[in-house]
């Protein structure tokens, strides 16, 4: 692999820089830990073979039937199935009846493969075969089996516990392991620039949801929901006193309840941070009323897995005086992506351990972007940056190698450039959600690792370059 100039002249720079190095080397992200396996669970009915197929004759006979042994009833709400366990006498044909009673779409998949599906307030019917060892059933919908919705059909005393279902056999703190593939489309480079604060004082932006694919590190995709078709989404910027509406849109090609939750706003959770079905909008209207760096993101249920699949963005409230003017602004989001499939979903179940292992560590959404195209900023000019740990789960430790940050607003908190003792500050915590401005100069020529200074997470793609004036020379000379 040939690597970027800039990166070369860092590398030979930089003797000691192999945790800087590595995942560069070796052209991706290294999503370490021990192969799950495939997706299999208990000993189920994929099994048996043929569905209704069992070892005895006299069941064997009733499953190929078409008599109907009976009818079996079903309802889903948000996010669980009632009943969770049925039991049935005897294997064989039996029809299905599944209610909606919840407020967003749900299905009921079987692992026989048959698939009902209701909306809202809505019923559907089909048929299933129950084989000997039981029959195990979800919610296919993205999240909700890992939020719940599972359910097992037995056979006269099986044990429910015993039936698998297509759920997968996660074991929490295995990370799957995910082979970068050539052929992946190349990431898009996502603009680190901070945008002018928005003019006038009424702000009405349409925020369109999107759901697709996304390259999020070299030969790596995952499927990603969107605020506004990037993730992260797009950055807003007002001053204290201004009025934001934003009109939501979750598009009927979509498949999921989205929603919007500002952590720059005093709103009541249950109005305007309500879930929207696909095909529907709304108006989520704030006032601006404490200036910093916030969140905002999905709240839909599971919200974890709205956050970590890319539905996070930032929102930068100026005081309304206005901040002070210098020469460059950005704007890092740090993020974590849980990944165990390419092109698949974003895992909810890694994402949810209670000591979670990310893949990868971003900043703006693709791993090591910007140590692949360092930020250019000329030497010794003033550089602001607004900084938001998204998370949804891991703490951030900012901190950009070579430089002192000598004004940090970090949650309302302010260390002031040109303090009493000039006092300075080297990284800024950001637990998930936390935000904060952050200045900082480059003395001279030469590049400056951006870094969360937990470093496990800077080789899973948490890296990226300024370039000061035209980067430097390497010590050895080279070129
Ligand atoms: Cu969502």
């Amino acid at each position: 692999m040939v690597l970027p100039k800039p990166l070369v002249m860092f590398l030979a720079f930089c003797g000691g820089a192999a945790l800087f190095a590595a995942p560069l080397l070796l052209g991706a992200i290294v999503l370490g830990g021990n192969d799950r396996g495939g997706t299999g669970s208990a000993p189920g009915p994929a099994e048996s073979g043929t569905p209704g197929a069992t070892a005895s004759a006299e069941p064997s006979t009733a499953a190929a039937s078409d008599e109907v042994l009976g009818e079996l009833e079903f309802h889903a709400f948000d996010l669980g199935f009632e009943p969770t366990s049925v039991e049935v006498d005897a294997p064989g044909r039996y029809a299905v009846t599944f209610t909606n009673d919840g407020a967003v779409f749900h299905d009921i998949t079987f692992a026989d493969g048959t698939v009902v599906e209701a909306n809202p307030g809505e019923s559907g019917t089909g048929e299933i075969v129950v084989p000997e060892e039981g029959l195990g059933y979800i919610c296919s919908v993205p999240g909700h089996a890992d939020a719940g919705m599972t359910g097992a059909i037995t056979v006269a005393g099986g044990n429910p516990d015993r039936v698998g279902h297509s759920g997968s056999g996660f074991v929490p703190g295995q990370n799957a392991e995910v082979e970068p593939d050539p052929d992946a489309p190349e990431y898009v480079l996502h603009d680190p620039a901070a945008p002018p604060i928005m003019e006038g004082d009424t702000h009405e932006i349409e925020l369109v949801i999107t759901e697709r694919e996304m390259t999020v590190a070299p030969g790596i995709v995952q499927i990603v929901w969107t605020f506004g078709d990037t993730v992260p989404a797009p950055v807003m910027r007002v001053k204290v006193g201004d009025t934001v509406r934003v009109h939501l849109v979750n598009p009927d090609t979509n498949k999921l309840p989205h929603s919007i939750d500002f952590h720059s706003s005093m709103v009541a959770w249950n109005d305007e941070m309500r879930s929207i079905n696909p095909g529907e909008d709304l108006i989520y209207e704030y006032t601006a009323t404490h200036a910093g760096v916030y969140m905002y993101h999905c709240g839909t249920t599971p919200t974890l897995h709205h956050i970590a699949s890319g539905m996070f963005g930032m929102v930068i409230v100026e005081p309304a005086s206005g901040l002070e003017p210098v020469d460059n602004e950005f704007a890092l989001v740090q993020n974590e992506w849980y990944v165990v499939e390419q092109a698949g979903f974003v895992s909810l179940e890694e994402a949810s351990a209670a000591a979670p292992q990310p893949d990868i560590v971003s900043f703006n959404g693709v791993a090591d972007q910007y140590a692949e195209h360092p930020i250019e900023v000329p030497v010794g000019e003033t550089v602001r940056v607004f900084v938001l740990n998204a998370g949804p789960n891991i703490d951030s430790s900012f901190h950009v190698v070579g430089t002192i940050f000598d004004e940090v607003i970090k949650e309302g908190v302010h260390l002031e450039r040109g303090n009493e003792g000039n006092w300075g500050s080297q990284a800024v915590d950001l637990a998930p959600a936390q935000g904060a401005i952050i200045e900082m100069s480059f003395a001279e020529d030469g590049l400056y690792p951006i870094v969360t200074h937990a470093f496990n997470m800077v080789d899973r793609g948490a890296l990226g370059l300024f370039q000061a004036g035209t980067g430097g020379e390497p010590v050895d000379g080279g070129h």
